[in-house]
C-alpha cells in the first residue's frame, strides 16, 4: 500500500488523489445526504456508537438507505483509521444519495455512497483554549425545525456557512445563530453554554440546535459533578451578562468564549466551571472509546 492518504469509498480504500465521487451523486448535486465528524484520541474513538446512531437517524429522516449495517459502518470507520496509522485525528463519515439523473427526485439514484475519510484536525490554536474566543450573534437565522430539522445532521450546510462568512467578516472566530423567534439556537458548528451565578444554561434542542453530542456529554459531566444545569430558552442578554459562556462541538471540543459582540464575558478568561468542565473532557477523550488496535 502507498504512503498517500487512504479514502474509503463504498467498501474500497483508496489513495487520495482517486478518492472521487461522480459529478450526477446527489450530495453534490443537492447536499442530498448526511454526515458526521468523529473524534479519535489516543488510540481509541470517542463515542462512536453515538455517532453511528445519529448518522442512522439522520438517514432515516431523510428516508436514505445506508447501504451498510451498524456495525459494518463501524467496522469501516476503524479499517480507514488503521490504513491511515492514526492514533490522534478525525473522522467525517459521510452518505450521499448516490448517482442519479439531474432531477430531485431522490428515489432515482440507484445506491447510497458511504465515505469516510481519516486525517487530522485542529479547528482552534491551543491559545484560544486558554484566552477564550471571539465570538458574534449573525443575522443568518437558523431554519425554522418545520422547514429543516437541525437534528439532521445534512450535507447541506449552506446555513451554518452563511453564517461562519459574517462572524468571519466581523473578525470573530465563531457566531451565534439565532432562530426566528430569536432566542440563541447554537454556533454554526458548535453548542452553547453559560453559566449565571454557578447555574449553567444551555437552549433546549427545541431552539433549533444539533442534538449535540459534545453538548450530551458536558451535560451528564456537568450533572455528575453537582452542578446545577437547565435546558431554558436564552436571548442574547442572557449571553452578555453570563459570567461564564464557552461551546461544546466534536471538533471545537469544549471551548471558551471570551467576548461576544463586544461585550467582555466574565473576567474576559475561562471561567472556574468553564476551566473544570474542559478538564474533564478532556480527560475522558484520553480514557474511554473504542480501541482501534489491539
Ligand atoms: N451544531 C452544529 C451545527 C454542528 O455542525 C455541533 C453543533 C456539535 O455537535 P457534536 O455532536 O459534534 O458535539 C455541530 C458539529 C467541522 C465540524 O468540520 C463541525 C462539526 C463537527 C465536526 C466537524 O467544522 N459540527
Amino acid at each position: 500500500m502507498s504512503n498517500a492518504q487512504q479514502v474509503y469509498i463504498d467498501g474500497k480504500l483508496c489513495d487520495e488523489a482517486d478518492a472521487k465521487v461522480s459529478v450526477f451523486d446527489h450530495g453534490l448535486l443537492y447536499g442530498d445526504g448526511v454526515f458526521e465528524g468523529i473524534r479519535f484520541y489516543n488510540g481509541r474513538v470517542f463515542k462512536l456508537k453515538a455517532h453511528i446512531d445519529r448518522l442512522f437517524d439522520s438517514a432515516k429522516a431523510i428516508q436514505l438507505t445506508v447501504s451498510l449495517s451498524h456495525e459494518e459502518v463501524t467496522q469501516a470507520v476503524m479499517d480507514t483509521i488503521r490504513a491511515n496509522g492514526l492514533r490522534d485525528g478525525y473522522v467525517r463519515l459521510l452518505v450521499t444519495r448516490g448517482v442519479g439523473s439531474l432531477g430531485l427526485n431522490p428515489f432515482l439514484c440507484e445506491k447510497s455512497s458511504v465515505i469516510i475519510i481519516a486525517s487530522k484536525i485542529a479547528l482552534y490554536d491551543e491559545e484560544k483554549y486558554q484566552q477564550g474566543l471571539t465570538v458574534v450573534t449573525c443575522g443568518t437565522r437558523r431554519p425554522a425545525p418545520a422547514a429543516l430539522s437541525p437534528s439532521v445532521k445534512s450535507l447541506n450546510y449552506l446555513n451554518n456557512i452563511m453564517a461562519k462568512i459574517e462572524a468571519i467578516n466581523a473578525g470573530a472566530e465563531e457566531g451565534v445563530m439565532l432562530n426566528e423567534q430569536g432566542f440563541v439556537a447554537e454556533c454554526t458548528g458548535d453548542n452553547v453554554f453559560v453559566v449565571k451565578d454557578h447555574i449553567i444554561y444551555t437552549p433546549p434542542v427545541t431552539a433549533g440546535g444539533l442534538n449535540g453530542i459534545t453538548r450530551r456529554i458536558v451535560m451528564d459531566l456537568a450533572r455528575e459533578e453537582g452542578f446545577e444545569l437547565r435546558e431554558q430558552d436564552l436571548t442574547r442578554y442572557e449571553l452578555y451578562t453570563a459570567d461564564e459562556f464557552f461551546l461544546s462541538g466534536t471538533a471545537a471540543e469544549v471551548v471558551p468564549v471570551a467576548t461576544y459582540d463586544g461585550r467582555i464575558i466574565g473576567e474576559g478568561k475561562p471561567g472556574p466551571i468553564t476551566l473544570r468542565l474542559m478538564e474533564f473532557f478532556r480527560e475522558l477523550t484520553q480514557t474511554t472509546g473504542e480501541p482501534i488496535y489491539d
